[in-house]
């Protein structure tokens, strides 16, 4: 009977151990709890800073390619003395994006592109590698996001949000939180299932047998 339980329960452990991998967490500071931690600002005319639990990027007076940027894994002149290695399970980049329009700009005479949130990947080792991995238009509703990292696996990279300020005629926020990096989810095999499902079969007949047995020696 206690050996029934126990494979049983191995089973069990070993089936939400398939279906539920350990996610590393390798960003610092990625729910921006009371400041900027672990995270380089570089700004071109905007400003970065850190707000209520978010890191807000913000466009200024004028146009600029890279308004304000954040980065972690580099301290934005590409020297990557902390940069972000990737193991094995490291396969998704995910993080949240609040967009608003400020106030007009005087010196925006409008009509260009709109001011946008680039998404990057920089390689410390091979700069062709380096990988543009989402640009967001900054009128983009509120959303969660997530990309794809399983061909930069073993990689040891920086990611950096970069807030360009376009001739749009209009200054740009970018608050963002909840940076990190996780596991896909692995879905568990058909056969593995079957063979899980069909334990389960086996452990109800074999309960239902003890007891019928059982309830037949009280009567007797
Ligand atoms: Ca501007
Ligand atoms: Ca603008």
């Amino acid at each position: 009977m206690h050996k029934k339980y126990l494979l049983l329960s191995s089973l069990m452990i070993a089936s939400f151990a398939l279906s539920n991998p350990a996610s590393a967490a390798s960003i610092i500071n990625g729910n921006f709890d009371t400041d900027l931690s672990g995270w380089s600002t570089v700004t071109n005319g905007g400003s970065a800073q850190w707000d209520a639990g978010k890191a807000v990027l913000s466009t200024g007076s004028d146009v600029a390619a890279q308004s304000s940027v954040l980065v972690q894994g580099d301290d934005g002149l590409f020297s990557f003395s902390n940069p972000i290695t990737l193991g094995a399970k490291d396969n998704l980049f995910k993080f949240d994006a609040v967009f608003s329009v400020l106030a007009t700009d005087a010196l925006e005479s409008g009509g260009g592109f709109a001011d946008n949130l680039q998404v990057w990947l920089y390689d410390s080792m091979d700069s062709s590698l380096d990988t543009r991995i989402a640009t967001i238009d900054a009128a983009t509703f509120n959303s969660s996001f997530s990309f794809d990292l399983s061909s930069f696996i073993g990689r040891s990279v920086a990611f950096s949000f970069e807030l360009n300020d376009e001739n749009d005629g209009f200054n740009s926020q970018a608050a963002l939180n909840n940076v990190r990096i996780e596991a896909s989810p692995v879905p568990v095999p058909g056969a593995w299932w079957m063979f899980v499902t069909g334990l389960f079969g086996l452990s109800g007949n074999w309960l239902r047998n003890n007891l019928k047995n059982s309830i037949l020696k009280t009567l007797n």
